[in-house]
């Protein structure tokens, strides 16, 4: 089984497959497509015209990087959802959760006035505090073990700290405990290896190009 994985390099769902592919060292390929102008072969495989899609073979694709990730943890060795059932199932929950948290990341750099920014900014506090609530002693989400639930968060927490960088935005300063979650995962190579060296310069080119709100904050 070849797999590809069909991306983009800003794409926060994307980025959670590839912490999975990297973290089970799957063999794999990359193709980027420009989402903003797909091509029509992109079009005819992924059926929301969203990134990730997983090509498996030449007749079939799996998208929605849950689903994506669950699939690749089925099918190589060392399970990294939790086996009790009621883990898992709250595991799955905020997994859920962590997408509404990725899209909220876009809305800061894309909110076109400092009303819409504000808001985004608050609801994301918000939610991330209501992770925080979940979480356990460390370091990963469920304590000892990297899990599932901890690919899918760690590109929120890239964004972050991109915004950090980019913005002089500290989202995280008021949740100690998520800081430290944070941190742990950043550091990790395979999460290293999701955060292509251009990203800064991509967010930055998208916050210009919408002339969003955050163009305001931008650092040098
Ligand atoms: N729920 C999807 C979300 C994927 C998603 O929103 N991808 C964005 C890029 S980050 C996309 O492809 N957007 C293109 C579009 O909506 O037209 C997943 O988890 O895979």
């Amino acid at each position: 089984m070849k797999l590809e994985l069909i991306s983009t390099k800003r794409c926060p769902f994307v980025q959670r497959s590839v912490i999975m592919l990297n973290y089970k060292g799957i063999d794999y390929e990359m193709t980027f497509v420009d989402i903003e102008n797909p091509p029509d072969w992109f079009r005819q495989i992924s059926p929301f015209g969203k990134v990730p899609v997983l090509r498996v073979d030449d007749e079939t694709v799996i998208f929605e990087s849950a689903v994506i990730n669950e699939f690749l943890d089925d099918v190589t060795p060392g399970q990294l959802h939790p086996e009790d059932p009621l883990q898992r199932a709250l595991n799955k929950s905020w997994i859920e959760f962590g997408g509404a948290c990725c899209s909220l990341t876009f809305q800061i750099m894309t909110a076109p006035d400092r009303q819409e920014f504000d808001a985004c900014v608050a609801e994301l506090g918000e939610n991330l505090a209501r992770v925080d609530v979940a979480l356990g002693e460390g370091p990963y989400f469920n304590g000892e073990s990297f899990a599932l639930i901890d690919a899918a968060y760690a590109p929120v927490f890239i964004r972050l700290d991109e915004f950090e960088a980019l913005l002089d935005l500290h989202i995280l300063d008021d949740l100690p405990k998520m800081k430290a979650w944070a941190a742990t995962l950043l550091a990790m190579p395979a999460v290293q290896s999701a955060r292509v060296p251009e990203l800064r310069d991509l967010f930055r080119q998208l916050i210009e190009s919408r002339n969003a709100y955050a163009r305001n904050l931008l650092r040098d």
